[in-house]
């Protein structure tokens, strides 16, 4: 048994589309069970601390406005192995090359834009699973 917890983001591009319910079921009908939800508009400075890893880019300040051009979906879901599993549900981050059967390969849509807009997020590792659920539900 290794049971996890991973933050996964619906991004303000598929709340936008109407892709909320769709990513969710997809996270429930897999097994993953929701431990926590809520539907917010981001900070700055929370982003700034959830992509530290790439400040600097030159995607990074896009990506902050990006996150923050409206409501977007937090969410801790639980699993066995989930972590692995919500990133092989999201798909590759290029919505373009992402495998067919994924949220980004038959959702996502290269719009063209300095920041790739590819509706989800998943945490990448167990390190990285517990600061971001630190950062987005102190409490927890
Ligand atoms: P992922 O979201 O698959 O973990 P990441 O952590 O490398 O990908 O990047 C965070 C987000 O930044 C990603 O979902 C979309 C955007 N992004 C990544 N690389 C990019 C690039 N080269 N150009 C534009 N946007 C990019
Ligand atoms: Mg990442």
């Amino acid at each position: 048994m290794s049971t996890e917890r991973t933050l996964v983001l619906v991004k303000p591009d598929a709340v936008e589309r109407r892709l909320t319910g769709e990513v969710l079921r997809r996270v429930e009908a897999k097994g993953y069970r929701l431990v926590a939800l809520e539907l917010r508009t981001a900070t700055a400075d929370l982003l700034d601390e959830h992509y530290a890893e790439h400040r600097g880019k030159p995607f990074f300040s896009p990506l902050v406005e990006f996150m923050m051009s409206g409501p977007l979906v937090a969410a801790v879901v639980e699993g066995e192995r989930v972590i692995e599993g919500f990133r092989s549900l999201a798909g590759a981050t290029d919505p373009t090359v992402a495998a067919p059967g994924t949220v980004r390969g038959d959702l996502g849509r290269d719009w063209g834009t300095t920041v790739v807009q590819n509706l989800v997020h998943g945490s990448d590792s167990a390190e990285s699973a517990a600061r971001e659920i630190g950062l987005w539900f102190p409490g927890l």
